[in-house]
C-alpha cells in the first residue's frame, strides 16, 4: 500500500472546499467560503486543497466557452482573494479524474433515500424534476468523492452545504461499517462567522446566489463600486432604525442579512456591530455599508480582473494544481479500488 495512505483513525488535518464556476463569483460566495478558504490556509494547521468545481457546474447546462471563462475567472479569484497556489493546492476539478472515479463507488453506496431528501435538489430540479439531469440529483455523491479523495478532515461551507455535508459523513460511515474498515475520515464541517448564508438583496428569505435571474439580488465580485453602492442602496429594507442588540433583529431578514455582511466585512461580530449602528437609519447605515464593502472588494475585483486577463498563466497554475491534487488523490484510489474488490487496482 502506498505510504501517501494513512488507514488509521488518525488523519493528516486536512481542508477541501469548492466553488463551482456556473457563473460570476458572489459576496455569498465570498464571505461564505472562500474568505473563510483563506483563513484556513493562513492560519498553517491543515493543508488547504480548493477546487473549482467544473463538473458540478454542468448539472445544469452551461455554455461552454463561459463555463471555460468562469474557471478562470474563478481561479482568478481564489488568487485574488488570498490563495497561494504554491501553499494550497488550486486546481480544477475535471482535470483529477478520481473524483469522478471515486464518485462511482459513492453511487454504490449511497442509498435513493438519503438522495431523495436533498433539499438543494429539490430547490433546483423546482417543479419539473422529472426533466432534472441525472446529475443534479447524483450531485452530492460527487461531493463526497471530491472530499474523500483527499481524506479531507474539515470543510469549510456556506451552511446551504450542511445537508451535502452530513451526506457525506453518512457515505463515509457506511462505506467503513460495509468494507469493515477504518479508511474514510467522518469528515468535520466547518461551518461559521457572520455570514454563514448571506441573503438576497430583494428578498431576505432567498439565499444569494450567482444564478439568480436578478442581478440586483447579488453583489458580484466583478461589480464596480457605483454597482456595489446602488445594489446597496436599493437593498430591500424595512421601516425601522437598527437595534443595539442581536435579538432585535429577530423577525428582521432583510435588516440582519445587511448586518451580517457588514459584521463579516468588518471582521466584527454582530453584537460589535449593533453596538457601533444602534439606532441609525438605513438611509445611514446602506452608505457606510457601501462604503466598507468597497474597500474591502475593490482590491480583489482589481486583481481578478487583471489575472483573468493573463488566461496562460492561470492555466498553468492549474497544471501544477492538479499535477499535486492527483498525487494525494490516486493512491485513496487505489486503495479504495483494492477494499471493494477490484482485480489489478
Ligand atoms: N449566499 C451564500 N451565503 C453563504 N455562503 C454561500 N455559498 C454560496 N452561496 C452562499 C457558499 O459558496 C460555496 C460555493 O458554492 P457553489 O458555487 O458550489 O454552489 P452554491 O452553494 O449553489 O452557490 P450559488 O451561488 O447559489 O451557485 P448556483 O447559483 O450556481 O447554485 C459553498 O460553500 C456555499 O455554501
Amino acid at each position: 500500500m502506498s505510504e501517501a495512505v494513512q488507514t488509521s483513525s488518525q488523519f493528516t488535518p486536512r481542508v477541501f472546499s469548492g466553488i463551482q464556476p456556473s457563473g460570476g463569483l458572489t459576496l455569498g460566495n465570498y464571505l461564505g467560503a472562500m474568505k473563510r478558504f483563506v483563513d484556513m490556509q493562513n492560519v498553517g494547521n491543515f493543508e488547504t486543497i480548493y477546487c473549482m468545481v467544473d463538473l458540478h457546474a454542468i448539472t445544469v447546462w452551461q455554455d461552454p466557452e463561459k463555463l471555460r471563462h468562469a474557471t478562470r475567472e474563478l481561479c482568478a479569484g481564489f488568487i485574488a482573494a488570498g490563495i497561494d497556489p504554491e501553499q494550497s493546492i488550486l486546481f480544477n476539478q475535471s482535470r483529477v479524474p478520481e473524483h469522478a472515479q471515486l464518485a462511482w463507488i459513492f453511487n454504490c453506496v449511497a442509498r435513493m433515500g438519503w438522495m431523495q431528501r436533498m433539499t438543494q435538489f429539490k430547490d433546483k430540479a423546482g417543479k419539473n424534476a422529472q426533466n432534472a439531469s441525472l446529475g443534479l440529483f447524483a450531485y452530492p455523491a460527487l461531493m463526497a468523492a471530491d472530499i474523500l479523495v483527499y481524506h479531507a478532515t474539515h470543510v469549510p461551507v456556506g451552511d446551504d452545504q450542511k445537508q451535502h455535508l452530513e451526506l457525506t459523513r453518512d457515505i463515509a460511515i457506511k462505506f467503513n461499517h460495509d468494507y469493515d474498515t477504518e479508511f474514510f475520515p467522518v469528515t468535520e464541517p466547518v461551518i461559521e462567522g457572520a455570514a454563514t448564508r448571506v441573503m438576497s438583496l430583494r428578498d431576505g428569505s432567498k439565499k444569494m446566489s450567482k444564478s439568480d435571474p436578478s442581478d440586483a439580488s447579488r453583489i458580484n465580485m466583478t461589480d464596480d463600486a457605483d454597482t456595489i453602492a446602488k445594489k446597496i442602496r436599493k437593498a430591500k429594507t424595512d421601516p425601522e432604525a437598527l437595534p443595539s442588540e442581536a435579538k432585535g433583529l429577530e423577525g428582521r431578514p432583510e435588516a440582519a442579512n445587511l448586518v451580517n455582511i457588514y459584521a463579516a466585512l468588518a471582521d466584527m461580530s454582530v453584537d460589535a456591530v449593533l453596538r457601533d449602528v444602534g439606532g441609525k437609519q438605513f438611509s445611514e447605515f446602506k452608505p457606510m455599508l457601501s462604503e466598507l464593502a468597497v474597500e474591502k472588494l475593490a482590491p480583489i475585483s482589481t486583481e481578478m480582473a487583471r489575472l483573468t486577463q493573463d488566461a496562460g498563466e492561470i492555466d498553468r497554475i492549474l497544471d501544477r494544481g492538479a499535477e499535486r491534487a492527483r498525487e494525494v488523490a490516486a493512491p485513496v484510489l487505489k486503495k479504495t479500488y483494492e477494499i471493494v474488490g477490484m482485480v489489478g487496482a
